[in-house]
């Protein structure tokens, strides 16, 4: 019972729903975890309660009782700790598929940035010293590179659901943490660094992205929405992106 509705308000209450592939995974692995350490603390704790009430029996057999414990929890332990790094493994060291999306997440005192390679699929070159956000290019994208000419930059990660997304996270501040508890993901991004993840959103709806570091003052505010829709849908809003991004750029060419 106790088990139960443990396991319930862990799936239900702390944890929002999950809209990702591999968090599936990771939510029974969660919960299996939990289900372990409910079991060893309730039998922690009658075995310290029947060690309290009882005397001292038959040394011999209580001492094999204590070895075959201490070897349940050691093959416990390692059952944990195999599964964990499987799945870690599963997503941070086998690398995307080929046709994982690219799109490029900026952490930036205090919001998030996120960029799409446009048509060519390659991102532009950015340089620190044209970062602007109030004339317009937040990430200092380099107009002088063709391949930038086409990025759209968007203040909400909208994703098509059912394909892989590789994001490329950097910083252009402090260290921020890329926090979707709706996709099971975390990462960091670091100033000076270019890091990888990649995941498959598979539920369309709506999911708050949170930074889970304390990256200054205005930390709480760091947040943005990711929006999951019909590989239709994005098409359709990535073209208005295109076309309107076009149109503003125009009267500069
Ligand atoms: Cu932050």
């Amino acid at each position: 019972m106790l088990l139960e509705a443990l396991c319930i308000a862990q799936s239900h209450l702390w944890l929002p729903p999950n809209g990702s592939l591999h968090g599936v995974a990771v939510d029974r692995l969660m919960r299996w975890n939990l289900i372990a350490i409910c079991i060893c603390c309730l039998a922690a704790h009658f075995w310290l309660i029947a060690a309290m009430l009882r005397h001292k029996r038959d040394q011999t057999r209580s001492t094999a009782f204590r070895w075959t414990i201490l070897a349940a929890l050691c093959a416990m332990y390692i059952w944990m700790a195999v599964t964990a790094q499987h799945l870690w493994a599963a997503s941070r060291y086998a690398g995307p598929s080929l046709e994982a999306m690219q799109v490029e997440v900026v952490g930036e005192q205090f919001q998030w940035y996120f960029r799409y390679p446009g048509p060519d699929a390659a991102f532009g070159s950015t340089r620190p010293n044209l970062v602007d956000a109030a004339a317009g290019n937040p990430l200092g994208i380099d107009s002088r590179d063709a391949r930038g000419q086409d990025d759209v930059v968007s203040s909400v990660l909208v994703l098509p659901a059912g394909r892989q997304v590789d994001l490329r996270l950097r910083s252009i501040d402090v260290i921020h943490g890329f926090f979707v508890p709706g996709m099971r993901l975390k990462e960091n991004t670091v100033p000076g660094l270019v890091l990888h993840v990649h995941f498959t959103p598979t539920t369309t709806g709506t999911y708050p992205i949170l930074c889970s570091q304390v990256c200054g003052l205005g930390h709480e505010r760091m947040q943005a929405v990711l929006s999951v829709v019909s590989p239709a849908e994005f098409d359709t809003w990535l073209a208005t992106r295109s076309n309107a991004h076009a149109h503003a750029e125009a009267p500069t060419r």
